[in-house]
């Protein structure tokens, strides 16, 4: 295949301050997504609790403002792929609270009709390939995905979201080659949130900037504070633009998540303190992009009151009606596996 532009190794340079004006109007819809993400993921946390979710559930709290700074630098008509942890992320995209609680439940409005659960989200419209379960897995499909745009003459980039356990696969290293080699239109997004489970970066790499590992395939790079929303949105923006020119980029965003790896592992397990955790709180994204709006006069305390409690009622809404839909009826079990779908006792 002809490679076009030749993917440059370029360190993405971290802004010293803001450089894209953004309008009062998009820091108010960072925040008023990154508080829905938090609620909806408090609740799930509830429902959870409760028994209403069945199987894994992994919250994003803590990580809302890489989802929402990255995926606002898309097109719509961009694909955008994710790990097991894609709530957050599938909201961000612009799947309903309702589809999003309602696959939490297992029900049919859920956005994969109720058969993938937490870790399926996915939405074609909106060009949001999942939701994956297998860590690494589907930066190859990412990397096909961005080939397919390239190959048919599209200008269309992927977004490919990962933790940090999942550089050491295979599939990542094989990706990035392939993708620096062939000038793909895809950016690989690391959410370096420190654990993979209970495994600090520290004890698993001596290579700790992440990043740098794109040097290897000879791809641009760079690390951005994912607890900035600002700085994740305009550092997303290059990279995209970069993307879509040709030149894929590899971005390692520094996060934390304040819940457990996932319902089943508490808060504070043993491996971090409690210290460690209050800590990185006061990073929290939220709190970041809510200090900088009210310093710069961008918000009074009735709007954002008036904002959580709009966001709060929504959030229930969309619970109420999530738990209203019926459960898949079961004689459509074998529905959607294959594109023509198999009838158990039927030769094909
Ligand atoms: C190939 C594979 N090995 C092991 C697992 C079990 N597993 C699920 S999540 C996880 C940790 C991954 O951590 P990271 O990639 O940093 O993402 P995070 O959970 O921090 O978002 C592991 C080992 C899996 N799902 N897939």
């Amino acid at each position: 295949m002809p490679v076009k532009k030749k993917a440059e190794a370029v360190a993405v340079e971290a802004p010293k301050q803001q450089k894209l004006a953004l309008s009062k109007q998009q820091l108010f819809h960072f925040l008023r997504q990154m508080r829905q993400i938090r609620s909806l993921e408090e609740r799930s946390a509830q429902a959870y609790g409760q028994g209403k979710i069945g199987g894994f559930c992994h919250l994003y709290i803590g990580q809302e403002a890489v989802a929402v700074g990255a995926v606002a630098a898309t097109r719509p008509d961009d694909y955008v792929l994710t790990t097991y942890r894609d709530h957050g992320m599938a909201l961000a995209r612009g799947i309903q609270p309702v589809a999003i609680l309602g696959e939490l439940f297992g029900r049919v409005i859920g956005c994969s009709k109720g058969r993938g659960g937490s870790m399926h989200m996915f939405d074609k419209q909106l060009n949001f390939l999942g939701g994956h379960g297998i860590v690494g897995g589907h930066i190859a499909l990412g990397t096909g995905a961005a080939f397919s745009s390239k190959y048919r003459g599209e200008d269309r980039v992927v977004l490919c979201f990962f933790g940090e356990g999942a550089v050491h696969n295979g599939g990542f290293h094989e990706s990035l080659n392939l993708a620096s080699l062939w000038g793909l239109p895809i950016v690989f997004v690391c959410e370096n949130n420190r654990y993979g489970m209970g495994t600090a970066v520290e004890r698993t790499t001596k290579v700790v900037d992440l990043h740098k590992k794109a040097e290897s395939y000879g791809m641009a790079h760079g690390i951005v504070n994912g607890m900035d929303v600002l700085e994740v949105y305009e550092q997303s923006k290059r990279a995209i633009a970069g993307a879509r020119a040709g030149i894929p980029c590899f971005l390692e965003m520094t996060c934390y998540r304040f819940r457990g790896h996932s319902m089943s592992d508490p808060v504070h397990s043993h491996y971090r303190t409690k210290e460690e955790v209050e800590c990185y709180r006061e990073q929290d994204p939220i709190l970041l992009l809510t200090e900088h709006m009210k310093n710069h006069g961008l918000i009074t305390d009735e709007e954002l009151s008036e904002l959580e409690r709009q966001v709060s009622a929504e959030i229930r809404a969309a619970m109420d009606a999530a738990l209203a839909s019926p459960e898949p009826d079961p004689a459509t079990v074998f529905d959607y596996i294959y594109k023509n779908p198999i009838r158990p006792g039927t030769r094909r």
